[in-house]
């Protein structure tokens, strides 16, 4: 049976909801963060980096949210309801970009700006830097979905999973106020019934 390390509050909720998604049975083991916000030191015996997210699957452990999410569409989106076939190649790396992109490029810069918030300690030239490029980046992605419902077009795909996570993490440090198009993708995708089922079952 599937199951997903889930680390309170944080990424994987975005992991179970594409699991969601797909219609998946899975089993959960939920660990909350320690007094430091971090996870706690059980996360390890699921994998080295006690990080989450992290799925068991088939016999595997798979840490990163973005292998884990081309891992559970290569297996199990049978349809291809989330992604489009490789044959089409110039679609397929389109997609591909945008999975790769929230953990490559986008999270960085807001993880800079909210690090400061949870210990009070500021370094000017980081803080410059953050709101640059978080700049770039949500103006980026607003250009970019224009008046699209998803990022790919009209239905939801993998990479909107990354992307909604990105942009729950700039809505809760006060960086979507600019962006009204965002604010609507967000309360969008997180309106769907997989995204409020996943939100109930692991608490967030
Ligand atoms: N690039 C990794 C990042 C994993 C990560 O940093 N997860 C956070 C939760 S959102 C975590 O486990 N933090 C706890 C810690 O570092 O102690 C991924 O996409 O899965």
């Amino acid at each position: 049976m599937l199951r997903v390390h889930h680390l309170r509050i944080g990424r994987s909720v975005f992991t179970v909801w594409l699991i969601e998604e797909l219609g998946l049975d899975y089993e959960l083991t939920i660990y909350d963060r320690n007094a430091q916000m971090r996870a706690p030191a059980e996360l390890r015996a699921a994998h080295p980096l006690g990080k989450s997210p992290v799925i068991e699957d088939q016999g595997m452990i798979i840490a990163e949210s973005g292998a884990i999410a081309s891992y559970l569409i290569d297996v199990y989106d049978r349809d291809g309801r989330f992604a489009p076939p490789k044959s089409d190649l110039k679609a397929w790396m389109r997609y591909t970009q945008w999975l790769h992109y929230t953990e490559a490029s986008a999270f960085l810069p807001l993880f800079l700006k909210l690090l400061p918030m949870r210990t009070q300690d500021q370094a000017p030239g980081i803080a410059a830097f953050a709101d640059g490029e978080i700049a770039l980046h949500l103006g980026y992605v607003s250009d970019q979905l224009g008046e699209q419902p998803y990022i790919l077009g009209e239905n939801l795909q993998a990479p909107d999973i990354g992307l909604v996570y990105i942009m729950s993490l700039a809505q809760r440090i006060g960086e979507l106020t600019n962006y009204p198009r965002l604010q609507a993708y967000l309360a969008r995708a997180t309106a769907r019934p997989a995204f409020q089922r996943a939100m109930a079952k692991t608490g967030g």
